[in-house]
């Protein structure tokens, strides 16, 4: 195996035995596989597209699978097998039915009929075989890595009914590029890499679409981070469809839901919050499930990642959904949630009211922006120095306390905007108000990216500036590949300075890596006085 997809990646290199994250050798084979399958795939839907033979559902399908080899989403041998073969039977139909044929390449790959046998043959087809050149391969690693966070936010709008051709054109494009004979150099393919951006943008625009479209626009919500008598259901992972699916399940069965991590911007949802046995929040980041899962006297569900190896404590409580999967763990097929449901009923259930601390979420675009008036007046009055969108994934590397001690020291005339697991650093921080205003301000999942980028947008138009001219300094913290899609959609967007951390991605090349100093000013975090004292001189 080789993958070195994550921030966590073994020595910051790559992992080479065992994926630090849990992820076993033949799984990251299969995945290699599962890709190369699918540009195989990609090539043939190209190919079809231009003769006007076009698949409808192939491009969901694409993106779902392609999500499936995102960090923590699916870790289950038994369920890769068959998808590779599922995507070879697909594209070899697609073949026949456009009168295509293939000789060599992704697009004849012809798949071992077994587990074993794939893993032999991915052994030539892992991220390090994809270009002798290292600046290349690394424009390769990323344009991939790219496109599986394009594809989680592509699957999960195609969930809401939200589509584009346009974005499954691109996943094709991006997947057979390098394979499909097409000379390209580096200019070439960082074009890419800014195209992917654009492209992750028009997808996470579907994606507010889906959520807000079918679920309302967010409003401000407390949201209790203890407990209320009685049993319990805990959803983690990002899907709103999933979650809704089982609120309903579980509507009079007495059992009160709690989100875990990425969930908790759902209870800013006017659809979702209606549901009164809808209740709290439970635990922090991802990473932290270990720790906290024991304590939860429920059934936990996972809708999408980020799932880590069940502990024996607790392994009997735990479901999967959707693309997830850990081996020997219930999967729930077609959001069919009663043997989660049967569990929880079970499970103690937590046996008394405590409350306890209530944290603010549901600061999506539209909350935000019906405040604009007030934000406008508070920053040209001097209420409101300056900006900070101090976002990203949460991870377990103690270099991330810098995030809290950066939200912790930001001046009192500062307001922080935040999105995605990072917020688990200081979210039930109490930073209080500028002028109503709350100091602190919850945009939503990585999902809810697009959020954050409208409301820059849009102070940008109320100020008549440039989106980097505004007092506004982005402060991100990386993980997995959604990141890498949403990195690439700011760089796209022409945002110069950003601070990234808490390590830079094994992934980029040297070469690369100035590239991008050098055209967008990206910088490394350093120490969080050290950088505050920079970016408010
Ligand atoms: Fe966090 Fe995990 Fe949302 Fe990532 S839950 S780390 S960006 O996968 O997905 O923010
Ligand atoms: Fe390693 Fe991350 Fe890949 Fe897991 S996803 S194998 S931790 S690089």
């Amino acid at each position: 195996m080789f993958c070195n997809q994550c921030e966590q990646t073994a020595k910051g290199t790559g992992c080479t035995a065992m994926g630090v994250c849990g992820k076993q050798p033949e799984v990251s084979d299969l995945q290699d596989a599962t890709v190369y399958a699918l540009r195989g795939l990609a090539i043939a839907a190209q190919d079809a597209a231009a003769k006007g033979v076009r698949e409808q559902g192939m491009g969901h399908y694409t993106a779902a699978r392609l999500f499936s080899t995102l960090t923590n989403v699916n870790f289950d041998p038994d369920r890769f097998v068959p998808w590779v073969h599922e995507i070879t039977a697909m594209r070899d139909d697609l073949v026949r039915k456009a009168g295509l044929s293939y000789t060599s390449g992704p697009a004849a790959f012809v798949p071992g009929a077994d587990a074993a046998a794939i893993v032999q043959q991915a052994a030539e087809h892992g991220t390090l075989t994809l270009a002798p050149d290292e600046d290349i391969r690394s424009c390769m690693q990323i344009l991939l890595y790219g496109m599986k966070g394009v594809a989680a936010y592509a699957d999960h709008a195609a969930i809401l009914g939200q589509e584009d051709n346009a974005v499954y054109d691109f996943l094709y494009k991006g997947l057979a590029a390098g394979f499909d004979g097409k000379a390209r150099d580096l200019n070439d393919w960082v074009g890419l890499l800014l195209e992917c951006g654009n492209v992750n943008l028009r997808t996470m625009e579907l994606l507010d679409a889906g959520n807000t479209g079918t679920y309302g626009h967010p409003v401000p919500t407390e949201v209790p981070l203890g407990h209320r008598k009685g049993k319990a259901i805990l959803v983690s992972g990002h899907d709103l469809r999933d979650l809704h699916e089982l609120l309903k399940q579980t509507e009079g069965t007495g059992i009160n839901i709690y989100t875990h991590g990425e969930m908790l911007p759902c209870h800013g949802y006017p659809e979702l919050k209606k549901f009164p046995h809808f209740y709290g929040h439970f635990g922090t980041a991802w990473q932290n499930q270990h720790k906290e899962f024991p304590q939860f006297p429920g059934a936990i569900l996972f809708t999408t990642n980020c799932i880590q190896k069940p502990q024996a404590s607790y392994q009997d409580n735990v479901f999967t959904t959707g693309l997830v999967g850990w081996p020997g763990l219930t999967h729930c097929e077609n959001r069919d949630f009663s043997a989660v449901i049967k569990r929880a009923q079970e499970l103690p259930g937590f046996t008394e009211d405590a409350p306890g601390k209530t944290v603010m979420t549901g600061f999506g675009h539209n909350a935000v922006l019906g405040v604009a008036g007030a934000v406008v007046d508070a920053v040209k009055s001097g209420a409101i120095r300056h900006f900070f969108l101090v976002g990203g994934c949460d991870g377990a590397k103690p270099g991330r306390n810098y995030y809290t001690e950066f939200v912790e020291k930001a001046p009192a005339d500062t307001v922080i905007l935040t999105l995605a697991c990072g917020k688990f650093r200081f979210f039930d921080k109490e930073l209080g108000t500028i002028g109503g205003i709350p100091r602190l301000l919850d945009v939503g999942q990585c999902n809810d990216a697009y959020s954050a980028i409208q409301i820059a947008v849009a102070l940008a138009k109320a100020f008549d500036c440039g989106v980097n001219d505004l007092p506004l300094s982005l402060v991100l913290s990386w993980y997995e590949q959604k990141a890498v899609a949403i990195l690439l959609t700011l760089l796209a967007l022409g945002i110069k300075d950003i601070r990234l951390g808490p390590s830079l991605p094994a992934f980029v090349s040297p070469n690369v890596l100035n590239f991008l100093v050098e055209n967008y000013n990206i910088k490394p975090i350093s120490t969080a006085e050290e950088d505050l004292k920079a970016i408010l001189g």
